[in-house]
């Protein structure tokens, strides 16, 4: 691994838990010793009680990206449960009842518009080529609660070049799956569905931004997204789309579910911003699951050396 600067949201070659430690701590999970020595080896590694034969969901081989937050993950239990998916439910506990037999295979992804190559692929066949990276990232919710997340997933840029966008394309638009017999919250219209979102191109091709596919080193719960959902960390949540099922190019902005339910309230930028107030609520704090105490709310949610060059010359309070 080489860090030439670190950045504040990097860890040092001498703070990152080395491959072989991570492994083993795994094994030793895996050999059933169980909850005490997961809490041991600290939350990331605590098995979630009740969830069937974890360790056919582990992803092998994961590359320890540069892209790791200097604190300790949410606690996995926490990330499975506590989340947002209109598709099954607005309330969280039905999310996660309603998802759990949620079939994320086959599944496959339609690629359209401004593209060289447009088709259906399958979404393995897709992201084969790239190994799995971990990214360990803020997560903020417009909501003002946030987590950090390890996830597993593979830069979206790599995707996106593959693909070979034509000259014309200008933005990303992604959609999630439609259907509601699969997908009960789709049978009332709580939003226009499909769900659906989008990017410019230069922040799909930003090295920050992931198409994911696991998180604490096991495959995505479908309540989170499987199975492949996007992470961008710099922008509120709901610019995440979960259980992506068509991504297409485009010459124009695309439209995007929350601004075109609330386009006072949402905007299609979404980037994390303490100084922009929701019209209901401030922005400029943020309580971590799991923390007593709010704390501050971070410009682009900490990444803007990565990503503050994207907005140079735009009033984010106009582009919000
Ligand atoms: N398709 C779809 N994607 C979605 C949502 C949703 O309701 N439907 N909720 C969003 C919101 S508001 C947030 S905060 C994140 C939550 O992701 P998590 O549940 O994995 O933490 O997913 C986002 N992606
Ligand atoms: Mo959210």
């Amino acid at each position: 691994m080489l860090i030439t600067s670190r950045k504040s949201w990097e860890l040092s070659d001498a703070d990152a838990t080395p491959e072989a430690v991570y492994r083993d701590r795994r094994r030793f999970l895996k050999l059933g010793v169980g909850l005490a020595a997961g809490m041991a080896a600290g939350p990331l590694f605590a098995p979630r009680s009740g969830l069937a034969a974890p360790s056919e969901n582990k992803i092998k081989d994961i590359l320890q990206s540069k892209y790791r937050i200097l604190e300790k993950a949410t606690e996995r239990d926490k990330f499975l449960n506590y989340t947002n998916f209109y598709e099954f439910a607005t309330s969280r506990d039905q999310i996660v009842e309603r998802a759990e037999a949620f079939a994320t295979r086959p599944w496959t992804v339609e690629v359209a518009g401004e593209v060289k190559h447009a088709g259906t692929y399958d979404v393995d066949d897709l992201l084969r080529p790239n190994r799995r990276e971990e990214r360990i990232y803020r997560h903020r919710c417009v909501e003002t609660w946030s987590m950090i997340v390890p996830w597993v997933g593979v830069p979206l840029a790599d995707v996106v070049k593959r693909l070979e966008p034509t000259s014309k394309a200008r933005y990303v638009a992604f959609e999630t799956l439609h259907d509601p017999e699969r997908m009960p919250g789709q049978k009332r219209p709580v939003l226009e569905w499909p769900y659906v979102e989008g990017l410019r191109l230069d922040e799909a091709l930003n090295p920050l931004t992931v198409l994911a596919v696991g998180a604490y080193g096991e495959t995505l719960a479908p309540q989170n997204g499987a199975p492949i959902r996007l992470v961008v960390p710099w922008k509120y949540g709901f610019k995440g789309i979960k259980s992506i099922v068509r991504i297409t190019f485009t010459e124009t902005e695309p439209p995007t579910s929350w601004n075109r339910s609330s386009p006072d309230e949402y905007g299609f930028y979404a980037n994390v911003n303490p100084d922009v107030s929701h019209p209901r609520w401030s922005q400029a704090k943020e309580r971590l699951i799991g923390d007593f105490f709010k704390r501050r709310t971070l410009k682009f949610n900490g990444y803007g050396e990565e990503v503050a060059h994207l907005y140079q010359n735009m009033d984010l309070s106009k582009f919000f």
